[in-house]
């Protein structure tokens, strides 16, 4: 596998970055999940432009347009031979010195990109779907650090991540700092009620998904009414139906959160429509490598 490191491809164990870059001192950079599916990058001119995003909210520039960093993404993807992939697209802050201050960081910000094979949650979780439970660790306040900066500090998420690890659970509902249900470590939430979807707003600390979008964009091409609404513990256990989205996990179904079974006990049939509907949209959607 060949790694993309400022414009030069690398073996992976040469693909290296210095212990001097803020990237690593401080997790000051951005980055994105993207994937391909059968040679078409899904949604990669979205994650690019939150990529943007991401970066102009933190002033860090990207040393490349968003058409040169399309191209590099297809150019990694092409070298690897990969039809089907995860890519990790990373801009830290560069070399500096051990101070915070970004202007020692000289020359441009460093840009990588990973590929790898699609690693899935196994089949099976998407036909019977998952338990989840709630994480003490609420996500960051939005008016700290916004939940739509993709920073490269995810210690946030990450401590959620290991919480629910502890309890013997893959994945956490992390509350916002009102109690309000903002989102997953590294999922959107989405639940079902009497055939309506309901899932937070962007704005209480949540991550504005492109998943989440698909989804969006799916349930309204379908006549599916969709609110985003807060949502509160309590209309998690009392949904019909509930899932998760993301673009490791894709769209995946909850059967049981903090104990209580949800619905049925098993995937919903709008869920199941959803996954089948996403599917269908990644077959057909995306940039041509
Ligand atoms: N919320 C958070 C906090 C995320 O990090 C999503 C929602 C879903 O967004 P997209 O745009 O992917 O639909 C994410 C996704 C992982 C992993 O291993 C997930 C993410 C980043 C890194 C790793 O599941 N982000």
């Amino acid at each position: 596998m060949k790694v993309y490191i400022n414009g030069k491809f690398y073996e992976k164990k040469d693909a290296k970055i210095s212990v001097f870059d803020h990237g690593f001192l401080y997790g000051d950079g951005v980055f994105e999940g993207i994937r391909s599916y059968n040679r078409l990058a899904f949604k990669l001119k979205e994650h690019i432009d939150r990529l943007f995003e991401s970066a102009h909210s933190i002033c860090l520039e990207i040393p490349l347009t968003k058409v040169q960093l399309l191209e590099a993404v297809c150019d990694t993807l092409r070298v690897n031979k990969l039809d089907n992939a995860y890519v990790r697209l990373i801009i830290s802050r560069g070399e500096g010195d051990l101070g915070l201050d970004p202007r020692k960081c000289k020359g441009n910000a460093s840009v990588v990109i990973i590929t790898d094979r699609i690693a899935l949650y196994p089949e099976k979780l998407y036909k019977e779907g998952m338990e989840i439970i709630t994480v003490p660790t609420i996500r960051n306040l939005p008016e700290a650090l916004n939940p739509q900066i993709k920073s490269l500090n995810y210690l946030n998420n990450i401590l959620a991540k290991i919480e629910a690890i502890n309890c013997g659970y893959e994945e956490a509902i992390m509350l916002d700092s009102l109690g309000y249900v903002a989102e997953c470590s590294g999922d959107n939430i989405f639940i079902v009620k009497r055939n309506e979807l309901y899932t937070p707003p962007q704005c209480m600390g949540t991550l504005r998904g492109i998943t989440r979008d698909t989804i969006l964009e799916i349930a309204s091409k379908k006549g599916i009414a969709v609110h985003e609404h807060v949502i509160t513990r309590h209309e998690v256990y009392i949904a019909d139906e509930c899932f998760l989205t993301g673009t490791a996990a894709e769209v995946i179904p909850v059967v049981k959160v903090d104990g209580r079974k949800i619905g049925s006990g098993s995937p919903g049939s709008l869920t199941l429509r959803l996954i089948s509907e996403f599917r269908k949209s990644t077959k057909r959607e995306g940039i041509r490598y």
